[in-house]
């Protein structure tokens, strides 16, 4: 009903070629009633057609008390008001219920800018004709032959070849697991192409998105998706050629148990430094951060992002702890995010739309807001733009007294905050207190979608192989990939 209303004030104000303005008279029967210009009642026409001047010039007649223009009002801009819709876009709860991120009203006031260009460090890209338009050149930094799944190396080529699990491959833990296309789930709710007639929309609709890919099959080498943030912040890496497009925002869906290494803090403070902000998953495994190390979620210059369920309660799965600084939609088993994705079970096949939870499904939230909030202030440094979105958050079941840091993302609240926000490069912002970087090792990572897959939150150290008195966790990561598999399973839908 409001999308009818709104289109039909839409196709008034289109229609209308010159301004209205509102006259305000003193009623005839107040006249001599000298010195008294408080009106019981009032009276008032309506002037089309006439230029301002005209209309100012009314002002000479003693009984005209005010002049307004007569402008035009819209419900909230939602998808469908202006454009064709997006098919699925009632089911994005977490867009505009109460527990979503105030995306409508944020959308008043801008939709994003193709200017703006989002990162999205994860497992590449399919095809797909709700991100076909958006998507622009980006890389395949995935070192190794067999996790990469295309026959080489580093290439430019950021094609998503598929993450399933089968015996023979070296993470292999007893089930068979189908390919995720994590990457691609990510990058639709950071920027799908919205308002063009069919799937989801994205929560900026006019970004660009430059997809990295740094994890295939078995997760990630720490040192690739280190490399994976240089390159896309403009920086030169081995093996590809720059990036001639540097990214505004770059999100970090991915995670393991570890310290905040040298060789990943660098590669932010490098982006950071060439003005991106940098998201991150707080990652998957309920642990307080205080005391857990994971990375990157624990490193410096970065959003921290938890995950919040559609009650706005923390996912229970979410990571939380002093250094989250945010949350945003990450589902559970009765609400999932739903967002672009490919039904091949091992290669990619057609093309379709399916809900996932995880906090990887919550920090695209936050940086398709970022992306929002560049669009209206360019020149923001990311400590500022980090502090707008904590200082404008809205209330959420969690907050920083358990570990949820300022609440829930508000984007409205935030984008309004940016505009009258003036550029500081000195601004600091409070930063979490890390570990002792320890000593840079081979570590993998995994993407922070529910249950991370069959490997897990196994962090392999050392070359591969699980650290010492890692059994239990192999078990644990089993039983909570099996779980949750079935999960994505019930609520996966295709067209
Ligand atoms: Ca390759
Ligand atoms: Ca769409
Ligand atoms: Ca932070």
């Amino acid at each position: 009903m409001v999308r009818w209303i709104s289109l039909f004030l839409l196709l008034i104000s289109l229609s209308a070629e010159a301004k209205r303005f509102i006259v305000h008279h003193r009623a005839k029967n107040e006249r001599g009633r000298a010195g008294s210009f408080a009106l019981t009642t009032e009276k008032r026409s309506i002037i089309t057609g006439a230029s301002e001047a005209a209309v100012k010039s009314l002002f000479s007649n003693e009984e005209v008390v005010s002049i307004e223009e007569d402008i035009i009002l819209e419900a909230t801009l939602e998808p469908g008001d202006v454009g064709s819709g997006d098919t699925f876009y009632n089911q994005q709860w977490h867009y505009f219920e109460t527990s979503g991120i105030e995306l409508p009203s944020a959308w008043d006031i801008t939709t994003g800018s193709q200017d703006i260009v989002v990162a999205i460090v994860d497992t590449g890209m399919t095809n797909h004709p709700d991100l076909q338009s958006k998507v622009i050149p980006g890389a395949d930094l995935v070192s190794e032959s067999a996790m990469a799944g295309d026959g080489d190396g580093r290439d430019n080529d950021a094609t998503d070849e598929g993450d399933w699990i089968t015996f023979s491959d070296s993470c292999f833990q007893g089930m068979n697991k189908d390919s995720s296309w994590h990457g691609t789930h990510v990058a639709g709710t950071v920027a799908a192409h919205s308002d063009n007639g069919i799937g989801v929309t994205g929560v900026s609709w006019n970004s660009k998105i430059l997809p990295v890919r740094v994890l295939g099959k078995c997760g990630g080498y720490l040192s690739d998706i280190a490399d994976g943030v240089r390159w896309a912040a403009g920086g030169s890496v081995a093996g590809v050629t720059n990036n001639q497009n540097p990214a505004d925002v770059i999100n970090l869906s991915l995670g393991g148990r570890g310290n905040c290494t040298t060789t990943m803090q660098s590669a932010i403070d490098f982006a950071v430094s060439q003005g991106a902000v940098v998201v991150v998953a707080s990652g998957n495994d309920d642990q307080n951060l205080d005391f857990s190390s994971y990375v990157p979620a624990n490193c410096r210059n970065v959003i921290n992002v938890g995950a919040s369920n559609r009650s706005s309660n923390r996912s229970y799965f979410s990571n939380y702890g002093s250094s989250v600084d945010i949350m945003a939609p990450g589902g559970d088993f009765s609400a999932s995010v739903f967002s672009t994705s490919n039904d091949g079970t091992t290669v990619a096949n057609r093309a379709s739309y399916r809900g996932m939870s995880g906090t990887s499904m919550a920090a695209p939230h936050v940086a398709g807001v970022v992306a929002l909030i560049k669009s209206v202030a360019p020149n923001l440094f990311p400590a500022q733009i980090e502090n707008i979105i904590k200082e404008s958050a809205k209330f959420v079941n969690c907050d920083e007294s358990n570990g949820c840091g300022a609440g829930m993302i508000d984007a409205y609240s935030a984008i309004r905050l940016a505009e009258i926000t003036v550029p500081d490069g000195s601004f600091q912002g409070t930063e979490p207190i890390n570990p002792t970087p320890d000593t840079p090792g081979a570590q993998r990572l995994i993407a922070s979608d529910d249950g991370g897959g069959m490997c897990g939150s196994v962090a392999f150290v050392d070359g591969g192989k699980p650290p010492k008195g890692g059994l239990g966790a192999f078990v644990l990561s089993l039983v909570l990939g099996l779980t949750l598999s079935l999960v994505q399973k019930a609520t996966q839908r295709k067209f």
